[in-house]
């Protein structure tokens, strides 16, 4: 008589019994929101407020990493991020990504992005994004580079951008 894997897995899953499973679940869900406040982290400049800046850790050799950012505008007049800067790149831009016909391209944007009043601007994967180039130093997963951000009203604000794990969705830029 033959036993296959497919007859011993169920009763792997069964010994577990669904009360456990669901305890599993709810403490997975539990480290995932405290992970996420970990990173969150918020800044205020005038009347723009700054939640959660945040990059992805890079692998060996890589020459590029990217930053995201939710920018929210509680004043009356628009405003503009017109440039960064980060501590581990010489060079940092501030792109958009876009998916056309199927394809993904991306182009840098030389005005920056405007912060309508009253309004949200969020620069994450796929959209805009923040470009840092020319990698002095690879972003570590669970540490933290300092940035800076400047708008055309409100001025320069320092912030800290956390890394979060790698990602494969940055490809564009084989990053
Ligand atoms: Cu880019």
């Amino acid at each position: 008589m033959t036993h296959s894997a497919a007859n011993t897995r169920p009763l792997a899953f069964a010994a577990f019994g669904p009360n456990v499973l669901r305890a599993a679940l709810i403490a997975l869900a539990g480290l995932a929101i405290a992970s996420t406040q970990a990173f969150a982290q918020e800044y205020k400049l005038g009347e723009l407020e700054i939640a959660h800046p945040w990059s992805r850790a890079t692998l060996p050799g890589a020459k590029v990493a990217t930053g995201y950012l939710i920018i929210k505008n509680n004043g009356t007049t628009d405003d503009r991020l017109l440039s960064v800067t980060a501590e581990i790149s010489g060079k940092a831009e501030i792109h958009e990504m876009k998916m056309t016909d199927g394809v993904m391209s991306m182009r840098p944007l030389k005005e920056g992005i405007e912060i309508p009043a009253g309004g949200e601007v969020k620069l994450e994967p796929q959209s805009y994004h923040l470009m840092f180039m020319d990698l002095a130093a690879p972003a570590v997963e669970g540490t933290k580079f300092p940035g800076t951000l400047t708008f055309e009203k409100a001025g320069t604000l320092s912030v800290e951008f956390a890394v979060d794990k790698a990602g494969g969705d940055h490809s564009a830029h084989g990053g």
